[in-house]
């Protein structure tokens, strides 16, 4: 399966602002987004499984792939296209007996060893990061800036796709960098107007 990393939103119930989820990642939809990844930090296990599956409905509508972070048994459970995992998540090689082979593995990277462990162990894309500083995280100790990236980027041949910090006024820098994809939370849902967001982004002067 041929996967769109462009515009990859992550989903942050704290930028709701009385929004129902799935009705701004639906704006988001419309706006451009091309791929979106659930990412729930504090739910239950049902709280999370509803919320995919919310969400699984409107991706399902417009064809665009669903991941889900973290949780392979919750991605299993809505039957989403994938899973992200972090260092500190399953490790790869199991996550990935657990899954199959017909499902989307994304992993963070934040070096290059990060990077060409997970492209070795069959990695479908990695998530570069953070690329900067971002109020969306708080715990990022050292950003790795573009140049960063772009070392990471090159270092291995599977997509990638950078976040942390990314919005309208950096996305060209980042994805000329080489990176496949922008991947962002704040400078889609921190908006009134999501779907104007995210045209903004997918248009900013970038060829995706
Ligand atoms: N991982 C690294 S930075 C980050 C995550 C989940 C948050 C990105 O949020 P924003 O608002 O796009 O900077
Ligand atoms: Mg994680």
């Amino acid at each position: 399966m041929q996967i769109d990393y462009s515009l990859y939103l992550v989903t942050d119930r704290s930028f709701l602002r009385g929004r129902k989820l799935s009705e701004v990642v639906e704006e988001a939809i419309l706006g451009g987004v091309t791929i979106v990844q659930v990412r729930e930090k504090e739910l239950s296990t049902k709280q999370f499984y509803n919320i995919a599956l919310e969400v699984k409905e409107v991706t399902d509508k417009y064809k665009i792939p669903l991941i889900i972070n973290d949780r392979i048994d919750i991605a299993l459970a809505v039957d989403a296209d994938g899973v992200h995992l972090g260092q500190d998540d399953m490790p790869l090689k199991i996550a990935r007996k657990i899954i199959g082979k017909n499902k989307i593995i994304g992993i963070s990277a934040g070096n290059v060893a990060e990077a060409k462990e997970a492209e070795k162990d069959g990695a479908d894309y990695i998530g570069i990061g953070a690329v900067f500083f971002t109020g969306t995280k708080k715990d990022i100790d050292k950003p790795i800036g573009l140049e960063g990236l772009k070392t990471i980027v090159h270092s291995v041949n599977i997509p990638s796709v950078a976040i942390g910090g990314v919005n309208k006024n950096n996305s060209e820098d980042v994805i000329k960098t080489g990176a496949n994809g922008i991947s962002v939370i704040s400078a889609i849902l921190n908006n009134d107007d999501v779907k104007k967001a995210a045209k903004e982004l997918k248009t900013f002067g970038v060829e995706f």
